[in-house]
């Protein structure tokens, strides 16, 4: 990452990256996770559910890396893919419903900053596959609440949740643009209500190689069907250096 934005992820506890996909990159993944998504069937088995199929190339898409080597750890062997999924909202759809947030002991989506590093446990990253306007239906953040010390995950307020307590912040991208937060900051999703087209963002929750938030969920078939490289990142929970040992 660049120094602009490895500081605004510390500070905000996300960062947003316009345009990160090409037309017609986001013309064929759309393509792709709607037929996925309404008709499986046609696919053949190792694709039909994500990461398979044409969304495995963003697994390791280099405006990704360049956040997660710098966020979750230096070495690419010590990252995992958890979880993907479809997040598709026509208008109406959505609900706000504010999670996470402060500090928490808890590794699986603990945020440290240690001897010049960010150490982020669960990290999402969206592809926004459609354009996103401010306030009509993103994800919504209260910046900085990764680090807060009063514990508003277990005694929220609603004065601090309440959509219009003038702490919640949100932001506007065109399609196949990367927004990447910390688990551990306060977000919510919101009622989708942009009349020029639904919400179709992949999901994605990415975590260090030695813990796990979910469980795991992604058919064999799938995974099997993805190339080595990417098949790394659907490794068990456990250190790489196990691996060199038993070489
Ligand atoms: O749907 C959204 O915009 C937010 C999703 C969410 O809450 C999460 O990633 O935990």
């Amino acid at each position: 990452m660049n120094e602009h934005n490895r500081i605004v992820f510390d500070l905000k506890g996300y960062i947003v990256k316009p345009a990160v996909l090409s037309e017609d990159e986001v013309e064929e993944i759309t393509e792709f996770v709607l037929q996925q998504k309404n008709s499986p069937q046609s696919l053949p088995p190792d694709q039909r559910c994500l990461p398979g199929g044409a969304f495995e190339k963003l697994i390791d898409h280099p405006a990704v890396m360049d956040v997660l080597l710098d966020v979750i750890d230096g070495d690419i062997e010590k990252i995992r893919l958890e979880n993907v999924f479809l997040n598709y909202r026509e208008m109406g759809e959505g609900k706000w419903s504010p999670h996470a947030g402060g500090r928490t002991t808890n590794p699986n989506y603990a945020y440290n900053f240690y001897d010049g590093r960010i150490y982020a446990g669960m990290t999402r990253v969206v592809w926004e596959l459609t354009e996103v306007l401010q306030g009509q239906g993103g994800t919504y953040f209260i910046p900085g609440s990764h680090k807060a010390n009063y514990n508003i995950r277990k005694s929220p307020l609603d004065s601090i949740d309440n959509r219009d307590s003038g702490l919640w912040e949100s932001y506007s991208c065109p399609p196949g643009s990367l927004v990447v937060f910390s688990e551990a900051l306060r977000h919510t999703a919101d009622i989708w209500c942009n009349p020029h087209n639904p919400r179709i963002a992949i999901f994605c929750a990415y975590n260090h190689i030695n813990v796990r938030h979910h469980k795991p969920n992604i058919p064999q078939k799938v995974l099997q069907g993805l190339t080595p490289e990417h098949q790394r990142f659907f490794r068990e929970v456990y250190h790489p250096q196990f691996d060199r040992w038993n070489m």
